[in-house]
């Protein structure tokens, strides 16, 4: 990308976002949908240049504001062509992709699923310091990748290893257990056709607009920013959410 059309990229990218930045930190469901059922973005729950020097503030801007809220607008698109489909969960269309009306399969797969992992991830990031896994997550790392730091070093790898678009994940599978998956585009390890499927309690986002801005073709140093501001508190919910 040449300097200027990146400036004017990320110029773009400041306007529509004062809004929430002001709201910074509340919650928000993840899913929400307005009164006719349309899929509405979520509020990041920390401000934009929180993350920083992870991950910069026009990145998270850019990525929230146009890439998420773009996923979000085709999704609705897509639901809104044939009656019923609105009123359905991710989860539920996840489950059933291949009996989706053919005009509409492809794209609820990618939005839908850019949507659910979006809002997934803005999640697994924090500013705070001081969260850590819990005894019951910590338990079943050691159990399933040996210790935390083979499972953080194969994360990694996975990570590194996604060719082109896509996702790592930790999920916890059928039997209760930890698994690492990698996913392609927008595809999670709640759609039927993933390699390996469970309930994702982990996972990174590793297209490059998650992260060129500021580390550029170094996806390995994003990489190792990203440990830097996971919210384990929300892992360990969603853990205990999973083995239930
Ligand atoms: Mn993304």
């Amino acid at each position: 990308m040449k300097n200027n059309s990146r400036r004017d990229f990320i110029k773009k990218g400041t306007v529509l976002t004062l809004g929430a930045s002001l709201l910074g930190a509340q919650t928000f469901s993840a899913m929400a949908q307005d009164k006719k059922g349309a899929f509405t973005l979520p509020l990041l729950p920390y401000d934009y240049n929180a993350l920083e020097p992870h991950i910069d503030e026009a990145t998270m801007r850019i990525h929230h504001t146009k890439h998420h809220q773009a996923y979000i607008n085709n999704l609705n698109a897509a639901v809104a062509k044939h009656e019923g489909l609105e009123k359905r969960t991710l989860e539920d269309l996840f489950r059933n992709i291949e009996s989706l009306p053919d005009d509409v399969k492809t794209a609820i797969r990618n939005n839908g699923g850019g949507h659910w992992n979006h809002s997934f991830f803005w999640k697994i990031l924090t500013p705070e310091k001081n969260t850590k896994p819990s005894e019951a997550l910590q338990k079943a790392i050691a159990k399933d990748f040996s210790s935390f730091d083979i499972m953080k070093e194969e994360f990694s790898k996975a990570a590194g290893k996604v060719f082109g678009s896509g996702w790592a994940w930790i999920i916890v599978t059928k039997d209760k257990s930890l698994k690492m998956v990698a996913t392609a585009n927008q595809d999670n390890p709640l759609m039927t056709h993933s390699a390996e499927m469970g309930t994702p309690i982990l996972g990174i986002d590793v297209w490059e607009h998650a992260y060129y801005l500021k580390h550029q073709n170094m996806r390995a140093n994003y990489i190792k920013d990203f440990w830097s501001i996971v919210n384990w508190s929300f892992v360990n919910e969603a853990y205990s959410k999973a083995i239930k």
